[in-house]
């Protein structure tokens, strides 16, 4: 299967808004691993299937996961949040025959980030945040980081992400801290060269 059979698989999973949020995210990640080294082929994929299962009963997701293997956390259980990542990657696998580990976790992490990202696990947390549609307040700094430096604009994202959810007073993740506290030290160190 390539991206057009991918495309109409998701097409048929989601609403028309969050499809053409798929597209953008697919498109932005392409430009990304082009401007930075990253495979472009998988970026594309990554990116049109990264909210695969965001649409999905809560119901189908646990079975997806349950099929795949995967055991999740008690903090994961009770963040409702995070399962759509973790179902998307299950669902690219048993149901699409995706084997690519890549792929996969791009997938996987792509709303927590963690630490040891991979380049393309950067490209697709950073197209979700620089995707044509988004328009969050500071959309437009993100989107100047990420031309400048993508682990600037990696930690930049993790840096939103905590600071609104402890806002929020919800759970946050232990790979979103891994990820946040591995950037942020990178940062430091390179400061103090
Ligand atoms: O699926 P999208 O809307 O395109 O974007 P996403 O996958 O980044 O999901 C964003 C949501 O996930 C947003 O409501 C915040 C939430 N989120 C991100 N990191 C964490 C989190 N929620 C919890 N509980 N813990 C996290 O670490
Ligand atoms: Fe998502
Ligand atoms: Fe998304």
């Amino acid at each position: 299967m390539g991206y057009k059979e991918y495309e109409e698989i998701i097409s048929r999973r989601m609403k028309s808004a969050r499809f053409k949020h798929s597209k953008n995210v697919a498109k932005e990640a392409v430009r990304l691993a082009k401007k930075y080294g990253a495979d472009a082929k998988k970026a594309e994929l990554a990116g049109i299937l990264h909210d695969a299962t965001k649409e999905t009963e809560e119901e189908e997701q646990m079975e997806l996961i349950a099929k795949a293997g995967i055991e999740l956390s008690e903090l994961e259980k009770s963040s409702p949040k995070l399962w759509h990542a973790i179902s998307g990657s299950a669902f690219v696998q048993t149901e699409l025959g995706i084997n690519d580990r890549e792929i996969i976790d791009a997938i996987r992490y792509h709303t927590t980030g963690r630490a040891g990202m991979t380049l393309l696990d950067k490209v697709i947390f950073i197209a979700d945040f620089t995707s044509a549609d988004r328009d969050y307040d500071g959309v437009e700094k993100m989107r100047k980081v990420a031309d400048k430096s993508l682990d600037e604009a990696v930690l930049e994202g993790m840096a939103f992400t905590i600071a609104d959810l402890a806002e929020r007073k919800l759970t946050i993740a232990p790979d979103t801290f891994a990820g946040y506290n591995e950037m942020a030290g990178l940062k430091a160190k390179s400061k103090s060269k």
